[in-house]
């Protein structure tokens, strides 16, 4: 069946088409429908999610997916988390945001530059039935950024056991490791269950 993708991410639009449509579903994004863009309200990855999902099925009437994610860099306390888009400003600028993370990380002259990506994947089905499922991949922060592959983070992020970042990365790699891919396998058990 149908599933709007209720994100604005191209970056998100594309790997959530890669991984929903070989299960067989028609996704379209909220770009493509030209949806408004909610305000992210809530304090939490879930909370965020499920506000974004029900936006997107509330218009369009049919079962919304979205997904709140992030970098949630240990030493900085979780920072930049839920407000990993907005720390790349307006128009957005990942290049700033990763400086961002880097300056910060130097001003506490941290050692520890462990860090994680988390990601909320939300489905709101049309009679306004909520899940919500969370993935994650851990690694460390790499400076400077290497690879134009992916999007926002990717370039300074290393998962464990690997050497390349997510931006060198083969898509399909990225996809069978990802935050995005843990969150979708825990969504997909689900609704085959
Ligand atoms: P929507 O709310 O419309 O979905 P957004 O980009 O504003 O789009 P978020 O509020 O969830 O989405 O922000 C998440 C940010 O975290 C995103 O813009 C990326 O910079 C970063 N991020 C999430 N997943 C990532 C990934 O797989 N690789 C790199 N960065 C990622």
């Amino acid at each position: 069946g149908r599933l709007v993708a209720a994100t604005h991410n191209k970056g998100k639009v594309s790997e959530l088409k890669d991984l929903f449509e070989p299960l067989g579903f028609d996704v379209v994004s909220a770009i493509e429908l030209d949806l408004p863009e909610p305000e992210e309200t809530e304090a939490t990855f879930a909370g965020n999610a499920i506000l974004k999902a029900r936006a997107a099925a509330e218009a369009t009437g049919a079962p919304a997916l979205s997904d709140d994610s992030g970098l949630a860099v240990t030493a900085l306390g979780g920072a930049p988390g839920i407000y990993s888009a907005r720390w790349a400003g307006e128009p957005r600028d990942f290049g700033k945001a990763m400086e961002k993370v880097q300056r910060e990380l130097d001003e506490i002259g941290a050692t520890d530059r462990s860090a994680k990506f988390v990601c909320a994947l939300a489905v709101v089905w049309p009679d306004g039935h909520a899940e919500v499922y969370e993935g994650e991949v851990h690694g460390e922060l790499t400076w400077p950024p290497r690879g134009d592959k992916g999007f926002g983070y990717d370039p300074v992020f290393v998962a464990k056991g690997e050497t390349i970042t997510f931006g060198e990365m083969d898509p399909d790699r990225k996809h069978a490791m990802s935050h995005r891919a843990n969150a979708v396998a825990k969504l997909k058990a689900a609704l085959l269950a």
